[in-house]
């Protein structure tokens, strides 16, 4: 079979598998902090999405958030990089609004893109070059926006006092409004589908943006860190998603002024 049908077929069938697992009890655990959860869900849908792919491709690469593949050495062949649930707290919290996310990499390139929203049944995908879909609808190129007249995803948490919130703040300000989704992977397909202007946030892992990332690209949309390099698969990273005239916008006149500060961006992010 296709590599991309295969993908494609394999998300949704864990999609299936984690409606199931959710009706059972749900075991939550702390991470980095009290508020940074993870669930025997988690654990269970990567390990299920790894044991596949390994059983049909023995020599493809994994990255998951749940702890496998964080010590590749290599980005030749096949990369997946996987988020079982992206949107924990939303999971735990609301049982819904959250999404499985799964990029794959050809030799570091995108290949293929798939962000499916489970409970809503409505999966995000894209082969790079091909377009993208929202579930079998072929989405259309999104169209240039202003911030004054575009909604921005920005999680509140950012503009509560943190060392980086007098650069977020203005743009706020300037939008006409801010949205939070809690799911990065959902927001980057929101921007995808033209109902969010932008995306911004100064933090996430490879599995949080890696599927959005080719879908989004396929409808003319950019990511970018905060001064302005393209995202990696090899390492977290500031971001900004947004159609090209607002992102343009978004780096040039709020981003730009605090290059300083800005860069590198991880000695300054952490809170
Ligand atoms: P997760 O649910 O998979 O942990 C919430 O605003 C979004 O940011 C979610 O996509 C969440 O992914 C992600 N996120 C939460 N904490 C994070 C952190 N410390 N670093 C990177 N991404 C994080
Ligand atoms: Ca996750």
């Amino acid at each position: 079979m296709h590599l991309y049908d295969y993908a494609k077929g394999l998300v949704l069938e864990a999609g299936n598998h984690l409606r199931q697992w959710m009706t059972e009890a749900i075991d939550i655990e702390t991470k980095s902090n009290p508020n940074d959860l993870v669930t025997n869900v988690d654990k269970a849908v990567e390990q299920f999405l790894v044991d596949q792919i390994k059983e049909t491709y023995p020599q493809h690469q994994i990255i998951g958030e749940e702890g496998h593949g964080h010590n590749l050495t290599t980005l030749e062949g096949i990369t997946w990089v996987i988020d079982p649930i992206d949107g924990t707290l939303n999971f735990v919290h609301q049982g819904a609004n959250f999404a499985i996310s799964v990029g794959v990499f050809k030799n570091g390139e995108p290949y293929a893109g798939f962000v499916y929203d489970v409970m809503a049944d409505t999966l995000y995908h894209a082969k790079a070059g091909f377009g993208a879909y929202r579930n079998e609808t072929l989405l259309e190129r999104i169209p240039d926006t202003q911030l004054a007249q575009s909604l921005v995803g920005m999680n509140a948490n950012w503009l509560a006092g943190k060392k980086i919130t007098p650069v977020l703040m203005p743009i706020i300000r300037d939008s006409r409004s801010s949205r939070a989704y809690g799911s990065a992977a959902l927001e980057i397909v929101h921007v995808a589908t033209g109902q969010l202007g932008a995306y911004i946030t100064p933090r996430l892992q490879p599995w949080d943006f890696a599927g959005g990332m080719i879908i989004l690209e396929e409808v003319g949309g950019i990511a970018t860190n905060f001064v302005g390099q393209p995202l990696a698969i090899t390492h977290p990273d500031s971001v900004i998603v947004g159609n090209k005239e607002i992102h343009k916008t978004i780096l040039q006149e709020y981003m730009k002024p605090h290059e300083d500060f800005l860069a590198p961006w991880h000695e300054h992010y952490q809170g």
